[in-house]
């Protein structure tokens, strides 16, 4: 095991070369070293030492996978792998991945580069890789048993190409995709522009995330394959809040995020504070005509969507699926609504049955956050993380844009939870409290009504259990 942490010049970066256990050593002197992340932290920009220059990307809990130069081509070594991914601190799933984490690492590349990218698989089946988005000649589009044979477990192949678009793109398997992406076989892939390009704005921060989904059974490590929408873990870059880094700006920061989305459901992506520019999709930058201002943007199955903004508000702004349920992590599904039922009579006679029986949600579901309940080992609490005023109540598909006016210019670092100035947070009111003042003509309806009840109706509502579907 070689550390290549100090010649790839990457500050913080665990990187070790893989053992090549399945591929012999023969075939693997002509490769580039495969190299392995061993943390799920966000790592810091990969500057590139090599070939032509761009202002690199980060990859939120994740990284970008180094290259060699080779007679002018670019060479990347993926291996497609099992691997342990921590989801969220204490949370650990068995998926599968590429050198060492899922999603795999993002690719970078400059528009025009000639790139050849080798692939090994140390999986139990086969696998292939299709380029998301990318032009290139057909054969080299990794659609198994169309475009190539499949790769089977312990061989490698080799895909080339030159990168000629630039744009936001992602790789995944196209061979038993349902098993291999519902396991986590995924990554990005950006091409940046070769020069100034009048549809492409320079940013200051560049961050970039895949939207992902699980069904992992409380207690268990491994998702379930078969799963198609009741998904119960929505990660981004398969984490899940409070394991999701904050995206930390600096205050006027020109900011853009891409995002990509490989689960089975639309995610409409929220962002509080600011408004921002959807600039470009897979299918390049989105011509300005076309460019309106939005808080939300849906991001739809197979979709990538690039969002840009300027960082002009401090504070700690939350972003995330506006799905509520996106936004919680594992629990049972077939949960009625308990607001407003008095389950005490009813609780007693379930704990004769189920002594762990605990009643949830009369008051709503926040107590969740809050409560001590036992829980499997290995599983993630459905909604949690800490803010400096209590339990923020979340899980999934959230973090933070955290923009701060002493943030140095490329530093990453957590800065902590937002100093609100004095007289800037809401507050509770101690006042005294009046009757709310209502019209004289409140609920006799403008039309008379012709057949009205007798008595006066109220209209309880009560969800009905089971939501698959959203
Ligand atoms: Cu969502």
């Amino acid at each position: 095991m070689v550390s290549r942490r100090n010649f790839l010049g990457r500050a913080g970066a665990t990187t070790v070369a893989i053992g090549a256990a399945a591929v012999s050593k023969v075939a693997m002197a002509a490769l580039p070293e495969p190299v392995i992340q061993t943390t799920p932290d966000t790592m810091p920009p990969l500057q590139p030492a090599t070939g032509r220059p761009y202002n690199p990307v980060v990859t939120l809990n994740g990284w970008t996978l180094p290259w060699r130069m080779n007679n002018g081509v670019k060479e990347f070594h993926l291996v497609a792998e099992p691997v342990v991914r921590e989801m969220t601190p204490g949370f650990k799933a068995h998926l599968w991945g590429y050198n060492g984490q899922s999603p795999g690492p993002t690719i970078e590349v400059v528009e025009g580069d000639r790139v050849r990218i080798f692939v090994t698989n140390k999986l139990p089946e086969v696998t292939s890789i299709h380029w998301h988005g990318q032009r290139l000649p057909n054969g080299m589009d990794g659609v198994t048993g169309l475009t190539q044979p499949a790769i089977e477990p312990g061989k490698t192949f080799v895909y080339e190409f030159v990168a000629r678009r630039p744009g936001t793109f992602m790789y995944h398997p196209h061979a038993d995709e349902m098993v291999q992406m519902a396991m986590g076989m995924m990554g990005f892939w950006i091409t940046h522009p070769k020069a100034k390009h009048p549809l492409i704005d320079e940013v200051d921060r560049d961050f970039v995330f895949l939207l992902n989904a699980y069904d992992i059974d409380p207690g268990s490590y491994t998702p379930k394959i078969m799963t198609m929408l009741d998904f119960n873990l929505w990660s981004w870059n398969s984490r899940i809040f409070p394991g999701i880094d904050p995206l930390v700006v600096r205050k006027n920061d020109k900011v853009r995020i891409r995002i990509g989305n490989l689960t089975m459901t639309n995610h409409p992506m929220h962002l509080h504070g600011h408004e921002f520019l959807v600039t470009g999709t897979d299918g390049g930058p989105t011509p300005k005509g076309t460019r309106q201002y939005e808080v939300t943007s849906d991001v739809a199955v197979g979709q990538m969507r690039q969002i840009e903004f300027l960082a002009d508000e401090e504070g700690d702004w939350a972003f995330h699926c506006h799905k509520s349920h996106h936004t919680m992590n594992a629990m049972g599904h077939d949960v009625p609504t308990m607001i407003g039922v008095d389950h005490r009579g009813l609780a007693r006679q379930i704990t004769k049955l189920m002594p762990d029986y605990m009643v949830m949600g009369e008051r709503g579901m926040h107590d969740m956050t809050e409560m001590e309940m036992p829980l499997p080992d290995n599983t993630a609490a459905m909604m949690t993380g800490t803010g400096p005023f209590g339990a923020v109540g979340m899980g999934g598909m959230f973090s933070v844009v955290k923009v701060r006016k002493d943030q140095k210019a490329g530093d990453y670092k957590d800065p902590g939870w937002f100093k609100h100035p004095a007289g800037t947070v809401a507050y509770e009111w101690t006042g005294a409290l009046t009757e709310p003042a209502r019209f004289k003509a409140e609920g006799s309806g403008s039309m008379p009504a012709l057949a009205r009840p007798t008595t006066p109706t109220e209209v309880r509502v009560r969800k009905p259990s089971g939501h698959s579907g959203h």
